[in-house]
């Protein structure tokens, strides 16, 4: 009887230490202090736990008196304990919220970081704005396509060495099906669909296996051409000009060497003066003083009867220049390559020209 009255005064004097410890811990609810409040009380050698192994020592007949008291008292302590979790886990979202403050007042520019175009885009958006300018309309074709459209029907037949010049990337699924190696393959589509005169820019990915500093195996092309009637040399050299000056400042040197390309007679590589060493010679030109952006000519007349064009009544020139090339001229870049790595901190700099 008297080992009975020990035990619940034990659980009387439990339930008292149970409710001072309690305050303090719910006035700091750090999950280590709660952790340490249920371990004291209800853990594996805790008080009201070694109060329940007590009670083997009861006679039976006060067992269960002593056992309601004891069980009320860890039914009460296991809710506290439950009412305190909560409480830990709103205490250490609070630590977390003050060790990162935010000020509420700071525009939403201050807070989020902001996305920008990537060098590509930034460029082709100049060079659209500046062919618009000029009067062309954009033309869209596919990127896988057939040889026909990339090489036969650009006067580059089987076999021709020219093949070569572009390091083409076949698809299995389909004989003749290809990666576009230019853009050049727009000229087809857009010819066989419209009847000239025709002013048209295409800008888009094209593909080949290339890598250096100024190659990469997929990078974009912008292709313009024009077709009407008594169009010169002349006119493609205005046109070129012009949107160079545009978008390289009008002190920007440009030159045109003579140079074969099969879709067009005669046909000329474009140069801009390289912008590292304003064409003393460096590293980036190979000590020429210029770097090639593109090719350009008149429409061979074999391309005009492969889309069944009158040669006698259309004439036309056709150019298509390296997009990638061009942005980094304008950005002064070294290598190309990183553009496509997708580098954040990289890609990040050029938010100044968004
Ligand atoms: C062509 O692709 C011709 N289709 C251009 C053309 C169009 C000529 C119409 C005449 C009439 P070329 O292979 O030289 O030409 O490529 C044109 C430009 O694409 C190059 O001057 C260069 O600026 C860019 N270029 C070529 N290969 C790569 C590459 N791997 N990575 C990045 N840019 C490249």
């Amino acid at each position: 009887m008297s080992e009975t009255l020990d035990l619940i005064k034990m659980t009387s004097d439990a339930a008292s230490e149970f409710e001072i410890a309690l305050g303090s811990v719910r006035a700091n609810p750090t999950p280590d202090a709660v952790e340490a409040l249920r371990l004291l009380f209800i853990g594996r050698k805790g008080k009201v736990t070694l109060l329940m192994e007590g009670l083997r020592h009861a006679s039976k007949e006060q067992r269960p008196i002593a056992g309601k008291t004891i069980n009320t008292l860890k039914q009460q302590i296991e809710e506290a304990m439950s009412s305190l979790k909560e409480a830990s886990a709103n205490w250490a979202l609070d630590e977390k919220l003050k060790q990162t403050p935010l000020d509420i007042s700071l525009p939403i520019d201050h807070m989020a970081p902001q996305g920008s175009l990537h060098p590509v885009s930034l460029m082709r958006r100049e060079l659209l704005r500046e062919f618009r300018r000029l009067g062309f309309s954009v033309f869209d074709g596919p990127e896988a396509d057939f040889d026909f459209y990339n090489f036969s029907a650009l006067n580059i037949p089987e076999y021709h060495p020219a093949r070569d010049m572009q390091d083409t990337f076949y698809l299995r699924e389909q004989p003749n099906l290809l990666l576009r190696t230019h853009t050049s393959n727009i000229q087809i589509h857009c010819m066989l669909n419209e009847r000239p005169p025709l002013r048209i820019v295409a800008p888009g990915r094209v593909f080949r296996c290339d890598s250096d500093p100024t190659h990469t195996p997929m990078f974009h092309q912008i292709e313009a051409f024009v077709v009407d009637k008594n169009i010169s040399f002349g006119h493609m050299k205005g046109v070129i000009d012009s949107f160079m000056k545009a978008i390289f400042g009008s002190s920007m040197k440009t030159r045109l060497r003579p140079s074969f390309f099969p879709f067009v007679e005669p046909g000329a590589e474009m140069d801009l003066q390289c912008v590292q060493c304003s064409g003393k010679g460096c590293r980036l030109c190979k000590n020429t003083g210029w770097l090639e952006v593109g090719g350009c000519g008149m429409i061979h007349p074999n391309v005009f009867e492969s889309v069944d064009y009158d040669t006698d009544t259309w004439s036309g020139f056709a150019f298509g220049f390296g997009i990638d090339r061009m942005a980094m001229l304008k950005y002064k870049l070294t290598d190309l390559r990183p553009m496509f790595e997708g580098s954040y901190s990289y890609l990040g700099q050029f938010s100044r020209y968004t």
